[in-house]
């Protein structure tokens, strides 16, 4: 990660040269296209200024050329400094916007009974978002399994691309860590799932028979974050709809177990979150990826962070936003394009226009992007 990517811009004599991407279009009105981008986020109708995104971001690569770095600079794609940068800039994005918190009270009973339930399990299913894999994991999931056996399952494979799949495949592998890749809406990868939780488990049995007792089912139990698409999965391996789904964060409120032929007993839980969410980075892509509740949230400035990073996605850019609504992306300001969206199509509702931005991102219309890449 680019250590001074997140650093405000400093207006001085050493200050690089305001990069062309970063202008505001001749169209603007001058007040507004004369302004420094904080400024400008600010007249675009928000009740919290969103920083733009261009300081942190320009600031990172000039500081490296500044350095000396520029050879490493050249050599990396444009491809490996969006990854590299992307968490800095999202930091300094979001480090003005109310934080991002979401702990009802089923969540906060459901912690409490699974860690109860823990002991009954020969496996834990985590389920994992393949778009955010890291935003998705609970901080205190390994202390809660201890040694219990455990299975990561990369759900909403059909919502990244190859790559994505790939680098997180590789990444996964080197670090030893077992994955599987499933969709839980067509059912990609759930027989293969029932199949490893048995196999993981299989040594229960084993020591039973040892034992003299006579052989139980398999008890897993599937745990992850909210809208990660659990039920969805036990749905899909059960071949019927045992578990309420439904595309919105915090469905199942109560631990279900149900049965899967003689030998696989699952637990479907409800999404928990920490009580409190100190990586607001992470905050934001599960408010962007729909995997928080949406009272948490501000749709205006989630939706102007996600232009802003959508702009900047190697496999995203501009062109994408043009041919999607048929307008010009006139600077890299988010929240300026909110605006200029909601007065094309929305009367100049703003909140309609976030919505639309977010809605179009979780349907895969800017191309199936993750959010995420491996830390290298
Ligand atoms: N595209 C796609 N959609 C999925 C996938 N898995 C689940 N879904 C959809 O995502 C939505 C949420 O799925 P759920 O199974 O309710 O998610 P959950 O993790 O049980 O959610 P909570 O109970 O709220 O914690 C549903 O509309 C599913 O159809 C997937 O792999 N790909
Ligand atoms: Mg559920």
């Amino acid at each position: 990660m680019n250590p001074v990517a997140g650093l405000p811009f400093r207006a001085s004599a050493a200050t690089p040269p305001f990069p062309s991407r970063c202008r505001a279009a001749p169209q603007l009105p001058r007040s507004v296209s004369r302004l420094p981008p904080r400024a400008s986020a600010s007249t675009a109708g928000s009740a919290v200024a969103l920083p733009c995104p261009t300081w942190s971001s320009a600031l990172g690569l000039y500081e490296r050329e500044r350095l000396g770095l520029s050879r490493y600079a050249d050599e990396e794609s444009k491809e490996d400094i969006f990854w590299e940068t992307l968490d800095a800039d999202l930091q300094y994005w979001t480090r003005s916007l109310r934080p991002v918190q979401w702990y009802p009270g089923h969540i906060a009973k459901t912690e409490k009974e699974l860690k109860g339930q823990l002991k009954l399990m020969d496996v834990v299913i985590e389920v994992r978002d393949a778009r955010i894999p890291l935003a998705t994991t609970h901080p205190k999931m390994d202390s809660w399994l201890g040694n219990r056996r455990r299975i990561i399952v990369m759900n909403r494979e059909d919502m990244v691309s190859a790559e994505d799949r790939n680098a997180w495949a590789t990444y996964f592998s080197s670090q030893g860590i077992k994955v599987m890749y499933s969709n839980g809406q067509l059912g990609m990868g759930t027989m293969k799932l029932g199949r490893m939780a048995k196999s993981v488990a299989s040594t229960v049995n084993t020591k039973r028979r040892e034992k003299g007792l006579l052989p139980r089912p398999v008890r897993a139990g599937i745990v992850g974050y909210p809208n990660v698409g659990k039920s969805s999965l036990i749905n899909r391996l059960l071949k019927r709809r045992m578990c309420p789904a439904a595309p919105r964060p915090g469905v199942t409120r109560e631990l279900k177990w149900v049965r899967f032929g003689k030998d696989l007993e699952l637990l479907d839980s409800p999404g928990i979150l920490p009580m409190r969410i100190s990586d607001q980075t992470a905050a934001l892509k599960l408010a962007i990826c729909d995997d928080i509740g949406e009272r948490s949230y501000d749709f205006d400035d989630v939706a102007a962070i996600l232009v802003q990073l959508l702009l900047r996605h190697p496999a995203v850019g501009s062109e994408a936003f043009r041919k999607r609504y048929k307008i010009n992306v006139d600077s890299d300001c988010g929240k300026m394009f909110v605006t200029k969206l909601s007065l094309h199509l929305f009367n100049g509702d703003t909140s309609q226009a976030a919505f639309r931005i977010l809605s179009d991102f979780r349907k895969g219309r800017f191309g199936w992007v993750a959010l995420e890449r491996p830390p290298t």
